[in-house]
């Protein structure tokens, strides 16, 4: 089934200068990119995004992360793109991705190093969890007018 989802890139992959291998991973996987721009969100666009992480104890560094520096947002689009998309970009924990993935190729921290800093794990991307996730995320970063439907060869050779 043909899915969209929503993926960040952290500031931490935009000032290590990653943003051009983090987009070569899921156009390398045939994903087409339908949407993006880079954005320096702020305290309030942070709380929309992570309103299901408000209350944690890890949020208040989540949120000094996420607002400290630009990150670039994107819709991404394919067949079963929201599960493709996160096994692509990897599991939450740095020290746990496996190698391959975004997050085990491009990071290594701990969740412990994290926690006894008082900031938030370091990963380079988001990426939505789930379908509802990436809806919701979708319609938060983007207007629709910002989302481009359009052939790439992979469609056009396919089909
Ligand atoms: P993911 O980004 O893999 O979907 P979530 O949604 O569980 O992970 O968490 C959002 C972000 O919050 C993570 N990417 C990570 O930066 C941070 N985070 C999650 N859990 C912790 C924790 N226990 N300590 C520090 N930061 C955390």
């Amino acid at each position: 089934m043909i899915e969209q989802t929503f993926v960040a890139i952290k500031p931490d992959g935009v000032e290590r200068a990653l943003i051009g291998k983090v987009i070569e991973r899921f156009e390398q996987r045939g994903l087409k990119i339908v949407a993006m721009k880079m954005v320096w969100v702020d305290r309030d666009f942070s709380k929309k995004h992570y309103s299901a992480h408000i209350n944690k104890p890890f949020y208040k560094g989540l949120e000094d992360f996420i607002v400290s520096g630009p990150v670039v947002a994107m819709v991404i689009e394919g067949v079963n793109a929201v599960e493709y998309t996160r096994k692509i970009v990897g599991v939450t924990i740095p020290s746990e991705a496996s190698p391959g993935t975004i997050r085990g190729d491009f990071a290594h921290q701990t969740m412990q190093h994290a926690d006894e800093h008082g900031h938030a794990v370091v990963n380079i991307i988001h990426a939505s969890g789930n379908k509802e996730e990436a809806k919701k995320e979708i319609d938060l970063w983007f207007d629709a007018k910002e989302i481009h439907s359009y052939k790439t060869v992979h469609e056009k050779h396919t089909f």
